[in-house]
């Protein structure tokens, strides 16, 4: 007689920023965790797990990891999209989760074992004036890290994608970015509003990446993410000019809806591009890969259906040898990380974590055997994903609702965040 899933519970917890945890346990006692986090819309995938997943996983063998995620997918009818695949994600990384627990072993055993001895990582620099952000790319390299991404300020623009607002804006209402990284969301009952402009932009990035260049010398892996602002040529165009900086990858330069558009940006430039951590499943990734218009694949573990599903989009990207770079923002929690840095392990064709840290707070709630050395991450050899979470610490800090920023052109139109 298989062990059985008896309970599937939910819980929304803000420490530092909102999370969606799922607890699943089994009639033996074995407990998995879930990550189910969508910043932004946090209680949409909470209804749905609580709602219409939960009921459902009661009784089934947690051990029939590819089953559940089949009956999940197909048994919605309603396929994709960003609620369904994350509530499906937080199932599997569960799921994954007991089932390393119960054989003993660390869930990168499960997937074929280590094939790297550490994932190397990437995190975030920022400032708004080029000597701001050039002592912020020293503190990260101090720190240990061989690879950072640089985002600046653009003049005559307030506030900026990725980076903190000036002194006196509280462009998150408080809700703090401790870990030294960005914190896009902002705690209130309306987003952020941002102005942005490109031409400003294109003006300013070339010159700021190349004085940080030059300023690191050749060896620092240096990324930039252009965060879906630009339309096709004026992406070909950054792409171009950005080579003299030497970018280890440019994130998201154009939105990847039409992606054919991409083929313009790929025919003007060889820097190396990334893109997709708003994807969630493989039909998302099919184009950008197969007509390699990416270097590498950015879908999120967790948003991307769990481990059993981010592992066929990187076993797809494998055939044109595109590498995985997984989001890995502070706004999924350390079970995501742990997932991802699993996968990573066992994964041939990896290339790069995004990692920013995780404030004290954060970490309070969600322990985890995972660790940073010298610019590269492990999973820890603890059984399942080596995650722990303290529930009554996690009761000590409510949802608060909280929202990603819009923004909007000169002119008061809305535009890409
Ligand atoms: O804006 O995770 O590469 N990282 C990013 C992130 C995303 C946030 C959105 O919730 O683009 O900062
Ligand atoms: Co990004």
């Amino acid at each position: 007689m298989p062990d059985r899933i008896v309970s599937a519970d939910v819980i929304v917890c803000s420490p530092g920023r909102n999370f969606v945890t799922l607890k699943i346990t089994t009639a033996d006692g074995v407990v998995g965790w879930g990550d189910a986090t969508v910043n932004g819309r946090e209680l949409s995938v909470a209804s749905y797990l609580r709602d219409h997943v939960a009921p459902l996983l009661l009784g089934r063998d947690p051990q029939r990891i590819e089953d559940t995620w089949q009956y999940l997918y197909r048994g919605a009818y309603w396929r994709r999209g960003p609620i369904t695949m994350a509530a499906i994600g937080a199932v599997d990384l569960a799921l994954w989760d007991i089932a390393g627990k119960i054989a003993g072993q660390p869930v990168f055993n499960l997937l074929g074992g280590a094939v790297r001895d550490r994932i190397l990582c990437y995190t975030h620099a920022n400032g708004t004036e080029l000597p701001e952000v050039l002592d912020a790319v020293d503190a990260k390299r101090a720190a240990g890290f061989v690879a950072v991404r640089a985002q600046f300020g653009v003049p005559g623009l307030d506030q900026v994608y990725g980076v903190h607002a000036p002194e006196g804006i509280d462009d998150d209402h408080g809700a703090g970015a401790g870990h030294g990284g960005y914190e896009p969301a902002g705690r209130g009952a309306r987003p952020v509003e941002e102005v942005w402009d490109t031409g400003a932009y294109l003006r300013h990035a070339p010159a700021t990446l190349a004085a940080v260049r030059d300023h690191v010398g050749p060896e620092l892996k240096l990324l930039h993410d252009a965060h879906h602002r630009l339309r096709p040529v004026e992406a070909a165009r950054l792409a171009r000019e950005l080579e003299p900086a030497d970018l280890f990858w440019l994130e998201d330069v154009t939105p990847a809806e039409n992606q054919q558009v991409l083929r313009l940006v790929r025919e003007h430039s060889t820097t190396p591009l990334a893109i997709g951590e708003v994807f969630n499943t493989i039909w998302d990734c099919q184009q950008l890969i197969i007509e390699q218009q990416i270097d590498y694949i950015r879908a999120c573990v967790m948003h991307a259906g769990g481990i059993s599903h981010a592992r066929r989009i990187w076993d797809l990207a494998a055939l044109y040898q595109v590498l995985a770079g997984p989001h890995g923002p502070s706004d999924v929690s350390p079970i995501t990380m742990a997932a991802s840095l699993h996968l990573a392990l066992a994964t041939p064709n990896f290339g790069i974590q995004e990692y920013m840290g995780y404030e004290p707070v954060t970490e309070e709630v969600f322990g985890h055997g995972w660790s940073f050395t010298d610019g590269y991450l492990h999973p820890g050899d603890a059984p399942g994903l080596g995650v722990t979470v303290d529930e009554e610490a996690a009761a000590a800090h409510p949802y608060q609702p909280a929202y990603l920023p819009v923004a909007r052109t000169r002119d008061g139109a809305i535009t890409n965040w």
